[in-house]
C-alpha cells in the first residue's frame, strides 16, 4: 500500500437546509496529519492529510457548531490523532476512541480527560484483522465509571450473530449507520425489520442516520435511503444521531458532496422537532451531557 488516496469532496456545495444553533456533526473523522500522526502500520487504506483545520473549515461551511470525531481504523488504537483535533477544537469537539483492550485504567482517564467518551468496536473484516467479543466486553465494562458508551459498526448480515454481544454489553450502545440495511429493500424489509428488533431489545440503543451515499448505491439524491431511514427516525426519535462521515474513508470511487449529505437532513428528520432532537439535544445526551438540556 503505497499510495495515498482521497476520499472526499475538494468544493462541498453550500447546503440549502440550515442546521439549528448547536447542531452536532456526530460522526466524522481525522486522517493525520501524517508527518506527525502516522498511520497504523495495520491500516487497510492510507488516505492524504485530513486534519483538524479541514474539519473545521467543513464543520463552519456546513452550519454545524460541534462535531464528535471518530477515531479512523487508519490509525489502529493511537487515538493521538483524534486527541489533537479535539484539544485544537476550542471545546467544540469530543471524541470516539478505539482502543486496544489491554488498556489500563490510567489510560482510559488521559483519554477522557482529552475529550473522548465512548469506545468503537469495529466488526468489518475490510477494516480491521480482528474484532475480540470477549475482549470487548471487558473494556465495555470498564467504561462505566466514566459514563462512555460504546460504538458498534458492523454489516446487516452480521446482526444475529452480534446479538448476544450486544445484549451483554453494560453501558450504552451507540450502532453507526444504522447497521448498515440494505435500503432498497424499503422501510418494512429485512434489514430494517432486524434493525427494530435489536432497537425494541433496549431503551438505551442509540444509531447513526447516517451515510446515504454507503447505503445507498443507486446515488445521489439517495431517495431509497431516505424513503427507508424517515420512518425509524420518526420511530425513535429520541435515539438517532447524525453525521457527515466526512473524510468519507474508503468513498474515493463515488465521493459524496457534503452539503448534498446535510441536505438529506429534512428528508428524514421531517420537522422542526425531529431535527433539533436528532442534530442538538440527542448528541448533547452523550457528548456533552453537563451542557445538555
Ligand atoms: C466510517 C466507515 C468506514 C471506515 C471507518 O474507521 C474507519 O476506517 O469507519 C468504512 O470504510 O466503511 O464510518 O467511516
Amino acid at each position: 500500500m503505497s499510495e495515498r488516496i482521497v476520499s472526499w469532496h475538494g468544493a462541498p456545495s453550500p447546503p440549502r437546509f440550515v442546521p439549528p444553533p448547536g447542531a452536532v456533526d456526530a460522526h466524522c473523522h481525522v486522517f493525520g496529519p501524517m508527518a506527525d500522526f502516522p498511520f497504523s502500520s495495520k491500516a487497510k487504506y492510507l488516505p492524504e492529510d485530513a486534519g483538524p483545520e479541514m474539519l473545521f473549515s467543513l464543520r463552519d461551511h456546513l452550519g454545524f457548531s460541534k462535531n464528535v470525531i471518530v477515531q479512523a481504523s487508519c490509525h489502529g488504537t493511537d487515538n493521538s490523532a483524534t486527541l489533537n483535533a479535539i484539544a485544537a477544537s476550542g471545546g467544540k469537539a469530543r471524541g470516539v476512541a478505539v482502543v486496544d483492550p489491554a488498556i489500563d485504567d490510567a489510560e482510559l482517564e488521559a483519554l477522557h480527560e482529552g475529550g473522548m467518551r465512548g469506545v468503537r468496536f469495529n466488526f468489518l473484516k475490510r477494516l480491521v484483522d480482528d474484532a475480540p467479543k470477549d475482549r470487548f466486553l471487558e473494556v465495555a465494562r470498564r467504561i462505566e465509571v466514566l459514563g462512555w458508551h460504546v460504538v458498534v459498526y458492523f454489516e446487516a448480515e452480521l446482526l444475529e450473530e452480534l446479538r448476544p454481544f450486544i445484549d451483554a454489553i453494560p453501558v450504552p450502545v451507540v450502532i453507526d449507520h444504522m447497521g448498515r440495511p440494505d435500503v432498497s429493500q424499503g422501510p418494512g424489509g429485512s434489514d430494517m425489520g432486524a434493525f427494530r428488533r435489536l432497537l425494541d431489545s433496549r431503551d438505551d440503543i442509540w444509531f447513526k442516520a447516517t451515510c446515504p451515499d454507503r447505503l445507498d448505491p443507486a446515488g445521489p439524491p439517495w431517495n431509497a435511503f431516505a424513503r427507508a431511514v424517515a420512518p425509524l427516525i420518526a420511530d425513535y426519535s429520541d435515539r438517532c444521531l447524525w453525521g457527515t462521515d466526512w473524510p468519507h474513508p474508503n468513498m474515493q470511487d463515488a465521493i459524496p458532496d457534503d452539503g448534498e449529505i446535510v441536505d438529506m437532513i429534512p428528508r428524514i428528520a421531517t420537522t422542526v422537532d425531529l431535527q433539533r432532537k436528532m442534530l442538538v439535544e440527542n448528541p448533547m445526551q452523550l457528548y456533552w451531557p453537563e451542557e445538555a438540556q
